[in-house]
Formats: structure tokens, sequence, C-alpha cells
């Protein structure tokens, strides 16, 4: 992927999207899918991991990525509003249904994956422990510990609420087997089974062949405990795996050109 500077960014038009550039961060990785998805086309930005981002900070009043810039719109920095952007840019394809109840079926299991005090959140939280519990962390680490709620209390119930997590998705997938749906919600895909596989991978990372990331982040993001790795029920897995069989192109396209 070729990725332009924030300073070059700024005045290209249409949509820019900051990304982490050369890692596959899962809420890039959902922002980028769903687009593709929804045939919109945007200009990819890079965003450095951990980094200062001085740039981006300017731009956009914030340091993390995924953003989206559309035009001269104020910069969409959470998944929720990114997701809303998308469907405002492409109604054709929605990926939040019509019907009041769905839509808040949808959006509730989106945030229990993607938003604060969610999988992809306390998971994180699991991956940043080993450098975080050292007598001298990292620079970089104790900078995103920082960002996203490091604490050795929020470590420490970490597990059990991703556990609950799990639980509550593989319940809904289970009830949706049972009325014949192979959908996190209603009997057509949406936003929350896009979450769903690019977040699982926080756990499990996807092969090398179809994910190509860097052997450092695939040491931290495949999880080694048992309890942890459990949460990735074979009903989760095989619902992430048909989601990118359908509708995510693979090899996922991260790495710098
Ligand atoms: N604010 C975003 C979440 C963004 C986020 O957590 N980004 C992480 C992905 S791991 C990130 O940019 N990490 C690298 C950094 O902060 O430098 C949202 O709610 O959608």
């Amino acid at each position: 992927m070729k990725y332009l500077s924030v300073e070059e960014a700024i005045n290209v038009q249409g949509l820019r999207l900051v990304l982490t550039a050369g890692v596959p961060g899962p809420w890039g990785e959902a922002a980028k899918a769903i687009l593709a998805f929804k045939h919109i086309e945007y200009t990819p930005v890079l965003q450095q991991g951990g980094g200062e981002n001085d740039a981006l900070q300017k731009w956009t009043g914030q340091t993390s990525a995924p953003v989206a810039v559309y035009q001269d719109l104020p910069p969409v920095c959470h998944w929720f509003d990114l997701l809303m952007l998308a469907e405002r840019l492409s109604p054709e394809r929605p990926l939040i249904p019509e019907d009041f109840s769905a839509r808040v079926d949808v959006l509730g299991v989106s945030a229990l994956i993607a938003g604060a005090d969610g999988f992809g959140w306390y998971r994180r939280l699991q991956i940043l422990s080993p450098m975080l519990l050292l007598d001298e962390p990292p620079e970089v680490a104790r900078r995103l510990g920082a960002k996203y709620g490091w604490s050795k209390q929020n470590y420490a119930v970490a597990i059990d609420r991703l556990q609950a997590i799990s639980a509550e998705l593989d319940g809904r997938l289970l009830r949706q087997e049972a009325v014949g749906s192979n959908f996190m919600v209603g009997d057509t895909v949406s936003a929350a089974d896009f979450y769903w596989a690019n977040f699982a991978g926080m756990v499990k990372p996807l092969e090398h062949e179809d994910n190509p990331m860097p052997d450092y982040m695939r040491a931290a993001y495949t999880s080694v405990d048992e309890a942890t790795l459990e949460c990735l029920t074979p009903r989760l897995e095989a619902h992430r795996d048909r989601i990118y069989k359908d509708y995510i192109a693979l090899p996922l396209d991260f790495l710098q050109e």
C-alpha cells in the first residue's frame, strides 16, 4: 500500500484514510474492509503506530488511526463516526440495517467488539502488559498504555471482559444458526460481521500468506494464554473465516510500498 504523508494528504481532494502504516491494526483493517465492500475509494495516509505523530495531531486533533477526512468536513476519528460516514457516502451498499431494532443490534454488537471497553480494547490491554509490567517499559508501550487506559487493575479484569463478550457473541451466532442465518444480526452481512472478522485476529491472526504482519506483531497478537485463546470459540473462528472468504479481499494489503 502506498501511503501519503499527512503533509501531502492535507491538500488532496476526496476521502483520506489515515492508517497505521506497515501493520494490520484491527480498527484500520475494519475501516478498509468496510470501505472496500462499499466501493468507496480513498487515499491512504501514514500514521506511525505508537509514534508522536505531531502533524497528525495538528491536522486531526489526535494521534491514533484510523481517521477519515472527507473533503473539508471535520476529521472522523472514532469507529462509529467512520462507519456512519461510510453509510452516507455509499447508502446503496448498507452495513447498518434500516429497521431500528436490527440497527440497535448491529451498533451494539459492533461497540462490544470495536468500542471503548470492548473486545479489542481489553485484548490490547493484555497485549501491552508484558511490556508495561517491566521495570522500565519501552517508550512506545508507555505512550500506548497511557492513551488506551492500561493499568494493573484494568489488565486484571481484561480476561473476564473478553470471556463475557466472547460468550455474548458466540451465543448470538448459535441463536442465528438456529434460524438459518450465518450473520451476527438478521439475514444479511452487517458492520458487526466486519468488525468481528477483523478483531478476531487479535487472538489468532490469519496465516502469514493472508496476513503478512511483522513477526513482532504476530508474536504479540497470537495468544498463548489458554483462557484468552478459548475466547475464539470454534463458532466465532468459523464466522471470521466465512466473512473473510465471502466479503474481504486477501491477502491483507498494509505493507508500505
Ligand atoms: N479511536 C478509534 C480507535 C483507534 C485505535 O484504537 N487505534 C489504534 C489501533 S491499535 C492506534 O492507532 N494505535 C497506534 C497509536 O495509537 O499510535 C476508534 O474508536 O475507532
